[in-house]
């Protein structure tokens, strides 16, 4: 098929490319916002530099030879977004009440600015009070000791970097606890499972010097332009060699459509910009297993009739004979499975298809990219294994240029995971820990963030400790969540700013402002630095290069060795203070019990384009149950079980991200890829569906979830965008929505909240009631 009839159409109205003076506009826009001060300039050209900081935004990678300016405009916001001059003293909650500022939006919260104070919740006039850091650790240590350690719960949200995520688990293990959930259980787990079970790794396979190599690139669900803009510089690369660039996507991601490089002066001065995607197809939400199913069905039935007549194989069939079980199974389910059943599930022609699977068969080494569109649905695990299926039938994983290739959120939300953040003691390195720190860690699993919240609404969680995050705002069923967060005995928040979290607060609370890895830490050793993981599996080191934003703030690795310390007393061997004078001490531990990845840490940790971690896939090593890489059958086409057939009027509502947010942080109420102004919302919606359900641009509807827990789910005021999205499927932000994703509602295997399809009805417009 011609690139211009899926990519380029006559209705393409959105003249955003990503990229562009749209791109500076925005950055410089945030920067006026924020009264940064000049020097950000400076600060920025250090960014993702192998002698500076890495980046707070994504985890894509950081190349050994990075272009001057490398970053994006999402982490020039992000970093703006920190570097703030605004502050938010003891001061200003002496003018406000807690009750009070529970009325802000979350944009107004975080933007008043950087917390500068620890501070402890005080009944008596409901507001947060100051007070001094060691009677905060003292009194958090003594609570913390009178709860039973199955009833506290540790979360992590994914920015803080290795030396704090050892520490922290370390802290908690050493406390009594597995109860590690962290934001990768509402986002990539489904890879964590999936992968592991298909691969024996649960991350993905790629690096940066696969893009030299890969001659086919697939992109499942996951927005590029807007959610890990530097990967667009190896992308574009490849497009000028040729490579075509697949994608399936339900809404048409203007940042997955064209390009213009704000670092390229001729693509800045002309109408120029590099095409992203030569294939673009419409997949219905949920309907990925359905499409690939689709794609691997003409490429085995290509080599059947290939095998019958003698003709070269399409199949890799050296790479299946020898690497791979289930093989035949899953060639028996796909030749078995009907067409009409394909096209249904998945929305699209078969033509499509066959546009696909042709190019796939084409090309000798195939990278499949992918993101929370594959991975937040109930079938999210099976999903990322019939990736995996795919890339199996001609050997794409194991070889230069291709693998899958998870494109993961939080900056170092894998490497948290690498150093032992997780409720699986399976997944943790318990018996190391035992020797290297002499003490019983326990074994028996802990709660990842469904089960957390499912304990805390039973009334079985004493208290949470944040590493970041905003858990009342990030996870589903807000509504339910939030009276159940303020039962909580203690919850303590280790933060940049304030947060919705902060303010619907536990029976005593406490917030501990944090430094961000932007800022020059110094300690007693001297000037600190710490490392990450990126997306590739590299790890790197990064070193603070502006003022840190108060005096009285303090960095993740000291609050963190402070709580271990007045918690734990004399019953942990861990020389805490030495740890948080100098973090080298800590990556030594690292890479004793981390010897294979982790060996001469300190020294590697400044290679450019960061260390790679072990990563036994990579030369066709495979850790899983059978020792071979493993074909899966799906147990369905992708159907959701929560979604009923029988309510003719029922919607999908997929819950997506903006520019201008990075999760729960809201940097401005515009969406400029997608065409929104100074509002969130918004519910996107096809012109099919309007006319259907009778509906203006512009109405404001009232959505339910269909459910029959006896849990009345609503979310009113959403105003009706029209959007190229198929019928059926309609989308909202991210986490406006949240209040209609129900807890229960996540993949089976991984319990990643099924955020990409929550079954939703249309039961107000304008304020009044409809009959469904
Ligand atoms: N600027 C910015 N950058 C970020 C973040 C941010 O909030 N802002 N968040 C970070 C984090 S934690 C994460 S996890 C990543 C998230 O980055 P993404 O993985 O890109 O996540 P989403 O923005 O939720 O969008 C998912 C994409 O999937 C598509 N989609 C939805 N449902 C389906 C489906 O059923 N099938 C297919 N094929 N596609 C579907 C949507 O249209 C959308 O384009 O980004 C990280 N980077
Ligand atoms: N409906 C729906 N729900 C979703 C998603 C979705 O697509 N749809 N996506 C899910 C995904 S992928 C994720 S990752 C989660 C994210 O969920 P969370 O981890 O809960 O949320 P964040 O918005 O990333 O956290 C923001 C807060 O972190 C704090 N913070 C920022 N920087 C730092 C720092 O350097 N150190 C510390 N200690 N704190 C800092 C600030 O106080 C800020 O307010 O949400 C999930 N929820
Ligand atoms: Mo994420």
């Amino acid at each position: 098929m011609a690139e211009s009839d899926n990519v380029v159409r006559k209705n393409d109205a959105y003249p955003y490319s990503s990229g562009g003076w749209g791109s500076l506009k925005a950055v410089t826009g945030a920067l006026i916002h924020e009264k940064v001060p000049l020097k950000f300039s400076t600060v920025l050209l250090k960014q993702n530099k192998p002698e500076g900081f890495a980046c707070v935004s994504c985890s894509w990678a950081k190349p050994a030879d990075p272009h001057t300016f490398e970053f994006c405009e999402s982490g020039a916001k992000a970093t703006a977004w920190d570097l703030t001059a605004k502050r938010m003293t003891p001061q200003f909650f002496e003018l406000h009440t807690v009750t009070e500022l529970c009325a802000w939006h979350d944009h107004d919260l975080e933007d008043a600015g950087r917390l500068t104070a620890p501070l402890r919740y005080d009944a008596a006039t409901d507001k947060y009070v100051s007070v001094s850091w060691e009677e905060a650790f003292e009194d958090i240590g003594r609570e913390l000791r009178t709860f039973d350690p199955k009833r506290v719960a540790f979360y992590a949200s994914g920015r803080a970097s290795l030396e704090t995520s050892y520490m922290y688990q370390l802290f908690a293990r050493m406390y009594g606890t597995n109860n590690l959930p962290d934001s990768s259980n509402m986002c990539h787990e489904s890879t964590s499972v999936g992968l592991k079970e298909a691969i024996g790794v649960g991350v993905g396979t790629v690096r940066l010097e696969d893009f030299e190599k890969t001659d086919l690139m697939f992109f499942f669900g996951q927005n590029v332009g807007t959610n890990s803009p530097r990967m667009l510089h190896p992308l574009q690369e490849a497009r000028k060699r040729g490579v075509p660039i697949i994608t399936f996507n339900p809404l048409r991601e203007p940042g997955l459509l064209k390009f213009s490089n704000p670092q390229s002066p001729v693509e800045m001065m002309t109408p120029a910009h590099t095409l992203i995607s030569t294939q673009y197809h419409q997949v219905k939400t949920g309907g990925d297993t359905a499409a690939l199913l689709g794609i691997c069905k003409i490429v085995i039935d290509a080599d059947d009739r290939a095998r019958e007549r003698g003709e070269p194989r399409v199949l890799d069939v050296d790479f299946i004979e020898t690497h791979t079980v289930g093989f035949e199974a899953f060639a028996n389910y796909v030749r078995a499975a009907s067409w009409s059943e394909i096209e249904r599930v998945s929305g699209l022609p078969r033509a499509d298809l066959e546009a696909a699977a042709a190019e796939y068969m084409r090309a000798n080494a195939v990278m499949a990219h992918y993101g929370m569109g594959i991975t937040q649905h109930r079938q999210g695990v099976q999903n990322v294994r019939m990736l995996c299926n795919l890339l199996f039938l001609r050997g794409n994983v194991g070889k230069p240029g291709a693998g899958p290739s998870p494109v993961r959120g939080h900056s170092n939300v894998q490497g948290q995971r690498t150093v032992g953040i997780t409720e699986k003691p399976e997944l943790a390195p318990l018996d190391e820990l035992a020797n290297q720190f002499g003490f019983e860690p326990p074994r028996e699993k802990g709660m990842n963030i469904v089960e957390t919240f499912e304990a805390m609404l039973d009334g079985k969680v004493s208290a949470v400790i944040n590493l970041g995050g905003n858990l009342v705002r990030s996870v589903p069923d807000r509504m339910r969540i939030e009276p159940a967060w303020r039962n909580l005995k203690l919850t303590v928040n280790i933060a940049t700013k304030l947060n919705r979290s902060h303010l619907v607060h536990g029976e005593k609370s406490y917030i501990l402002p944090c430094l961000s890895r932007i800022e020059i830490d110094t300690q007693a050793s001297g000037a600190q630095a710490v490392s990450m993981e990126d997306s590739t599996g590299c790890i790197h080191g990064s070193r603070g290069v502006a003022e840190p934003a108060s005096q009285d703030a303090r960095s993740e690795p000291l609050i963190v060795a402070e709580l271990a310390k007045h918690t734990l007393g004399a019953r942990s061997t861990v020389d805490w203070d030495r740890w948080r004078n100098d973090y080298a001490l800590v990556r030594d531990e690292i890479a004793k019990t981390y010897p294979d990845t982790f060996d001469d840490f300190n020294k590697r940790m400044w290679t450019p384009g960061g260390f790679p971690r072990n990563l036994p896939a990579r030369e066709r090593k495979w850790q899983t149950k059978s020792g071979k890489a493993e074909f899966s059958v799906p147990e369905t086409l992708g159907e959701d079980p929560d979604m009923p057939e029988r309510e003719p009027q029922s919607l999908r509502l997929m819950t997506l991200r903006s520019d201008s947010q990075f999760n729960t942080s809201i940097y401005s109420l515009d969406d400029r890829f997608r065409g929104i102004k100074g509002d969130r919302m918004v519910i996107f919606m096809c012109e099919d569906d309007m006319t259907r359900h009778g509906l203006q641009k512009n109405d404001r509807i009232t959505l339910r979830t269909i459910a029959h827990d006896g849990f009345e789910r609503r979310v009113a005021g959403l105003r009706i965008q029209p959007y190229d999205i198929p019928q059926g499927c309609i989308a909202g932000y991210y986490p406006e929505c949240n209040p209609l994703l129900p807890l229960w509602h996540y993949a089976k295997e991984s319990k990643v909240p099924g955020a990409k399809s929550i079954p939703v009805l249309i039961v107000e417009v304008n304020g009044r009631p409809r009959e469904a």
